[in-house]
C-alpha cells in the first residue's frame, strides 16, 4: 500500500451525502433489467489521472506525484496508486496507452521490454482487483518521432515503428483480457496542405487499419476495434474528423463491419456537432461502440478534457446509448483531467466521484424518458405516414410513376408541426 490516498475511505452509495460518497451512483440498482454498474461501465483513464503532469501551453508541471520519473520502480508505484484509486472508486474498468504505463527506453526493444514487464505487473494487480481493462491503445502522438504522423507519416520507418507499437499494444490488451482496442489518430492529419499528399496518406491510414483488424483476427482477440474521431488538435486537420467522415473511410477500406466508434463528447463539439448527434449517427450506421465522457469548456474552444458536470447533456447522450441497445464491449471512459490547480489526491477522487454521479443522474433521466415513451411515440407518429402500403411502394417505384400518382390524386399536402418546443418541454420534465 502506498500512502498517497491515506485518509480517503472507499466510496459507497450514500444518498444523504458524506462529502466523498456517491449520492446518485448506486451500482447495484437495477434499471431495465440490468445493474447500473453494468449499464454505465465506468473507466478511469490512466493517462490523465496518473501520467499527466498538469501542464498547459503557457506553463509546465503543477502536480507533484511521487511516481513521476522514467524508471520501472516509478512505473510500478504508479500502478500501485492507480489500483488503490480504482478500489476506492469501486471502478469496474480502466484504460491505458503504452506510454502512460511504462518508461520509454533508448530503443524500441527496450521500450517493449519495459512495457511487457509492466503489463505483467498490471495483470497481477488485476488478479486481486475487480477492475478490468476497458481498452488499451498506443500513444502514437506524444514522442517527437510522430510529429508528422504515425500511419500517415511521409517516412516509412515511422509507419513501421507505429505498426510494431500497435502490435505490441494489441498483444498486451489481449493478454489482459481487454474489452476493446482503440485507435485515435492524433497526428494523422496535416499542418499544411503545401507539404501533404492527401491521397497517399489516406491509403496508408486505410492499410494500417486493415492490418490492425487482420492482426486482431490472427491472435483471436474478441474485443472490438474502435476508432476515436476528432476533427483537429493537435494537428490543424485530422482525417478521422467525425463519425460521418470515419464511416466513409471505413467503407472505402471495407472495414465498416469490423470497426466501431469510440465517441468523445469534447471531440463531437470540436467537430461542430452535439455529442448526441454523433452517438445517434453512429448507432444509425451500426458502428456505435463506446464513449469518452469528457466535456470541453464552451468558451475556450479547445480540448480541455474536463470531467462531465452537465446533467441534461449527459441525459441526452445516455438516451442515445440506451436507444442503441446500450454498451456491449464499450463503456463510459473518463478521458478527463483535473484542472491544473487541483493538486491534491482528494481532488482526483472527488473528480471521478462527481463525474460518476453526474452520469448516474443523466442515465436515470434517460431511462425515465425511454420508459415514459412519449418522445419515441411522438417520433413514431411523425413518420407514421411511411407505414402505409402506398408510401412503401413509392420507394420501390421511380420518379415517373410517382409523378403520375401525384397528378392522379391531385392532393396538395399540408405541412405539420415538428413540435420541437413541446418535445424539449418533455425532456425538461426528466432532467
Ligand atoms: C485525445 C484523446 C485521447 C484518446 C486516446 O483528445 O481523446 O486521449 O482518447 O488516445
Ligand atoms: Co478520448
Amino acid at each position: 500500500m502506498s500512502d498517497f490516498f491515506k485518509d480517503i475511505k472507499p466510496l459507497s452509495y450514500d444518498p444523504d451525502g458524506s462529502d466523498l460518497g456517491f449520492r446518485h451512483y448506486n451500482p447495484d440498482e437495477v434499471f431495465m433489467g440490468k445493474r447500473m454498474e453494468d449499464h454505465l461501465r465506468f473507466a478511469v483513464a490512466y493517462w490523465h489521472s496518473f501520467a499527466w503532469p498538469g501542464g498547459d501551453p503557457f506553463g509546465g508541471q503543477t502536480f507533484d506525484r511521487p511516481w513521476f520519473g522514467e524508471t520501472m520502480d516509478m512505473a510500478r508505484l504508479k500502478a500501485d496508486v492507480a489500483f488503490e484509486m480504482f478500489d476506492l472508486l469501486n471502478a469496474p474498468f480502466f484504460c491505458w496507452h503504452d506510454a502512460d504505463i511504462r518508461p520509454e527506453g533508448d530503443t524500441f526493444a527496450e521500450s517493449l521490454r519495459n512495457f511487457e514487464e509492466i503489463i505483467d505487473y498490471l495483470g497481477t494487480k488485476m488478479e486481486s482487483s475487480k477492475t478490468k481493462l476497458l481498452w488499451g491503445t498506443a500513444n502514437l502522438f506524444g514522442h517527437r518521432r510522430f510529429m508528422s504522423g504515425a500511419a500517415t507519416n511521409p517516412d516509412p520507418e515511422i509507419f513501421a515503428w507505429s505498426a510494431a507499437t500497435v502490435k505490441a499494444c494489441m498483444d498486451a490488451t489481449h493478454k489482459l483480457d481487454g474489452q476493446n482496442y482503440v485507435l485515435w489518430g492524433g497526428r494523422e492529419g496535416y499542418e499544411t496542405l503545401l507539404n501533404t499528399d492527401l491521397k497517399r496518406e489516406r491509403q496508408q491510414a486505410g492499410r494500417f487499419l486493415q492490418m490492425a483488424v487482420e492482426y486482431k483476427h490472427k491472435i483471436g482477440f474478441k474485443g472490438a476495434i474502435l476508432v476515436e474521431p476528432k476533427p483537429q488538435e493537435p494537428t490543424k486537420h485530422q482525417y478521422d474528423f467525425d463519425v460521418a467522415t470515419v464511416y466513409g473511410f471505413l467503407k472505402e477500406f471495407g472495414l465498416e463491419s469490423e470497426v466501431q466508434m469510440n465517441i468523445e463528447q469534447g471531440h463531437a463539439i470540436l467537430a461542430g456537432h452535439s455529442f448526441e448527434h454523433e452517438l445517434a449517427l453512429a448507432s444509425s450506421l451500426g458502428i456505435f461502440g463506446s464513449i469518452d465522457m469528457n466535456r470541453n469548456d464552451y468558451q475556450s474552444g479547445w480540448d480541455t478534457d474536463q470531467f462531465p458536470n452537465n446533467v441534461p447533456e449527459v441525459a441526452l447522450a445516455y438516451y442515445e446509448v440506451l436507444k442503441a441497445g446500450g454498451f456491449t464491449t464499450g463503456g463510459t471512459n473518463f478521458d478527463a483531467k483535473l484542472r491544473r490547480q487541483s493538486l491534491d489526491p482528494v481532488d482526483l477522487v472527488a473528480a471521478h466521484a462527481g463525474a460518476m454521479d453526474v452520469c448516474a443522474r443523466g442515465f436515470k433521466a434517460a431511462v425515465a424518458m425511454l420508459e415514459d415513451g412519449t418522445l419515441e411515440a411522438m417520433r413514431d407518429e411523425r413518420y407514421a405516414g411511411w407505414e402505409s402500403p402506398d408510401a412503401k411502394a413509392m420507394l420501390e417505384g421511380d420518379l415517373a410513376s410517382i409523378a403520375a400518382q401525384v397528378a392522379k390524386d391531385g392532393i396538395n399536402p399540408q405541412p405539420r408541426s415538428g413540435r420541437q418546443e413541446i418535445l424539449e418541454n418533455i425532456v425538461n420534465r426528466f432532467v
